[in-house]
C-alpha cells in the first residue's frame, strides 16, 4: 500500500471521515492558485484533488505544481483521461468506470495511463468510479457515453462496488456528476458502504455542509465538493464548515 492511500486510511481512523475538495484546472485563476490551496489546507481539507470530465485548458501541471508549493496534504489526480497527469502530484485516483459499459474507460486509458504513471513516480489507488443519475445529464455522463446507475437502484450499485472489491479496487466513488441537481441518495450510500469493505467517496452536487454531513452519517468515508467552491467562493471558513461537518470523530 502507497503512502496517499495509507495516509487516507488514517484520516477515515483518526476524524471518522474525509473532506475532499475537487479543483477544476479550467475553473483557476492561474494567479489565484496557491491561495486556493493554503485556504484548503487552512479551512482543514485532508486533500486536494485535481481533474475534470473535460479539460479545455494546459494548466493541469501548472495548478499541481503551485498546489505542491504551498500544501503539505497530498495533491491527488483525478483525471478524466490519460492526458491528465503529471508528475508534480503525490498520486493519482486510478479510476475505472464500472458502472459503465465503455471498454475505453474501463480498460483502454487505464492502459495509456499506466506506463506514464510508473515514469512519473506517480502512486495509484485502484478506484471504482459508479456513476449515479443526478438529475441532469452531466459532462461525466456525456462524455464517457455511459448510463448512469438509477437512483432507485441501490441493489445494483452494491453490486457493482462488490465486483470491484472483488477485481482488488481499493477505493468505490459514487459520483453524481459536477454540479449534480441531485447528490448521491443516503440510501444508496448506506447499502454499498454496508456492503462492501472499501472506502466510499462520495461526490457530485454537495453544496451543503448539512448534506455532506448526512452522507458521512449513511456510510461515506469520503465526501468530496467541487463547484460549491469554485469561482472565488474558496475560503478557509467555507473549506472549514464542509471539513467540520464530515469530520465526525474516530471510529
Ligand atoms: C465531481 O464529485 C465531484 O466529480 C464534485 O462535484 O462539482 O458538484 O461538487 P461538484
Amino acid at each position: 500500500m502507497g503512502r496517499v492511500h495509507r495516509y487516507l486510511l488514517s484520516v477515515m481512523r483518526d476524524k471518522g471521515a474525509g473532506y475532499l475538495v475537487l479543483l477544476d484546472p479550467d475553473r483557476l485563476d492561474p494567479r489565484k492558485i496557491k491561495d486556493v490551496g493554503r485556504a484548503c489546507q487552512e479551512g482543514g481539507a485532508d486533500a486536494l484533488l485535481v481533474g475534470s470530465s473535460l479539460l479545455l485548458g494546459d494548466t493541469l501541471d501548472r495548478v499541481v505544481w503551485d498546489l505542491k508549493e504551498v500544501v503539505d496534504i497530498p495533491v491527488i489526480l483525478f483525471p478524466g483521461s490519460s492526458d491528465q497527469l503529471s508528475a508534480g502530484a503525490d498520486a493519482v485516483l486510478f479510476l475505472s468506470l464500472v458502472s459503465g459499459r465503455n471498454p475505453e474507460l474501463l480498460i483502454g486509458q487505464q492502459v495509456r495511463a499506466a506506463p506514464k504513471i510508473r515514469a512519473f513516480g506517480l502512486e495509484p489507488i485502484s478506484t471504482a468510479y459508479i456513476l449515479v443519475e443526478g438529475g441532469t445529464l452531466s459532462t461525466v455522463e456525456y462524455m464517457s457515453n455511459t448510463r448512469p446507475i438509477p437512483r432507485d437502484k441501490v441493489d445494483v450499485a452494491m453490486a457493482h462496488a462488490l465486483a470491484a472489491e472483488y477485481l482488488g479496487m481499493r477505493m468505490v466513488y459514487l459520483e453524481a456528476g459536477s454540479g449534480a441537481r441531485l447528490s448521491v441518495p443516503e440510501e444508496m450510500v448506506r447499502g454499498v458502504a454496508g456492503y462492501v469493505g472499501l472506502p466510499v467517496v462520495v461526490g457530485g452536487g454537495i453544496r451543503d455542509p448539512k448534506v455532506a454531513r448526512r452522507k458521512v452519517e449513511a456510510g461515506a468515508s469520503f465526501v468530496v465538493t467541487g463547484n460549491v467552491l469554485e469561482d472565488g467562493k474558496l475560503t478557509p471558513e467555507r473549506v472549514k464548515a464542509f471539513a467540520d461537518a464530515v469530520h465526525l470523530g474516530g471510529r
